[in-house]
Parts: C-alpha cells; structure tokens; sequence
C-alpha cells in the first residue's frame, strides 16, 4: 500500500490525497507537522533530502517527492493523464506554470498568514507576491473562458495541480470575486466524482 507522508492543510500534499481519492487507490497518511521542522530532520531527509512534504513511499523504502512528479507517477495509465503525446506535454506545461507562477505567490503567501499568523509581520514580502499572484490568476481565468478544463477539455492532474491552491487562494488573500470563469472551474473540479475537500 501506498504511504502519503503529509499536511492535510497544504495544498501541495491535497494534490496527492485527492488524485488517490479519485484513483480509488488504498494509502496510509502519515501526519508530517512542518511547523514542528518534522520534514527536516535527519531520518526524514533520508525520504527526501529536500525537507519538504508531500513525499510518497511508492514501495517498502522507496520514495517520491515533488507533489506535480507524484501526481504524474500515480495518474499514468489512467485517465488523469492525456496519452496524446502533445496533450501530455501540456499537461506538464501547467504543472510547471503552477509551481513557478502560481505556488511561488499564492500558496506561499497563504503559508505566511494562516500558518504563520505572520499578515503584517510578512506585509512587505506579501505586498510582493500579491500582483504576481493575481497575474497567474489572470492567465489561468484567459485560458478557462474558452475551456472547461487546462488541457484537452478534460479533467486531469493539470486540474488538480492548479485547483489545490487556488481554491484556498482567500486564505493567502487573493480576491477571486473579480473572475467568473475560475469560479465556474472550480465548481467543475468539485463536482467530479470521488472528490473530497481539503482537510
Ligand atoms: N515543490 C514542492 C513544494 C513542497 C513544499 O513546499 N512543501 C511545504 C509544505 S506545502 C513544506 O514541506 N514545507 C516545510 C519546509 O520547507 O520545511 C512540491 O510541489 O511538492
């Protein structure tokens, strides 16, 4: 059986938990508490020497870091991932665009004020982060006015990969008020089947 070592609030290992919902696969979660430096230590940095969750024992002392990476092992064969060779490498194109467009501003300024409690200790850092977050908002809403879904009109990790954060995006206090085709897709992404929520 799978192993998921992770935070139920983090985006990053929800992207992991929900593609195993949906995958109807069996997974034991094994609690990680960042706050507590429990991804940092010496035994845990034998999993993934980069110190971070989520991280996914694929087989006894085997390991897999990098949520997106995660994502595309566990969907592979399945109709998560595009086997159009075109279609795949789009896939990776969003996935690539969340973790340097989207993750670095959004989640990160989620992590400064709701695990940190830090909104006007990081108001500067956030100030930084908050327009380049709304423009990777404005590139995902371009792309969701003339598609249902990121890649092929199909619901895939692509999906996934963007949903995880930008649906708690308020928390890292992005307005998504202002959009009209995002809130529709995150309503799609919800009513897919074997979805459940963070937490
Ligand atoms: N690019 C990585 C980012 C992973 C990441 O930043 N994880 C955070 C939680 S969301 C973490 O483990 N932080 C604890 C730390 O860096 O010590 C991924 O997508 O998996």
């Amino acid at each position: 059986m799978y192993k998921v070592y992770g935070d139920v609030y983090s985006g990053n290992c929800y992207k992991v938990k929900l593609l195993l919902h949906q995958l109807a696969k069996p997974y034991q979660w094994i609690d990680i508490d960042i706050l507590k430096q429990e991804s940092r230590t010496s035994e845990f940095l034998t999993k993934n020497p980069n110190g971070k969750i989520p991280v996914l024992e694929y087989a006894e002392g085997r390991y897999l870091f990098e949520s997106n990476a995660i994502m595309y092992f566990l969907s592979n064969g399945t109709n998560f991932l595009p086997i159009d060779t075109l279609e795949c490498a789009q896939v990776l194109q969003w996935l690539f665009f969340e973790q340097y467009s989207h993750e670095p501003n959004i989640a990160t300024s989620r992590y400064l004020i709701r695990y940190l409690n830090g909104a006007e200790k990081y108001k500067e850092v956030l100030a930084e982060k908050r327009p380049r977050g709304y423009a990777a908002l404005d590139v995902m809403e371009r792309h969701l006015t003339k598609h249902p879904f990121f890649v092929g009109d199909k619901y895939s990790i692509a999906d996934i990969g963007l949903y995880a954060y930008t649906h708690v995006a308020d928390e890292g206090g992005f307005d998504l008020s202002k959009y009209s085709a995002i809130p529709a897709w995150l309503e799609r992404v919800k009513s897919q089947p074997n979805y459940i929520e963070m937490g």
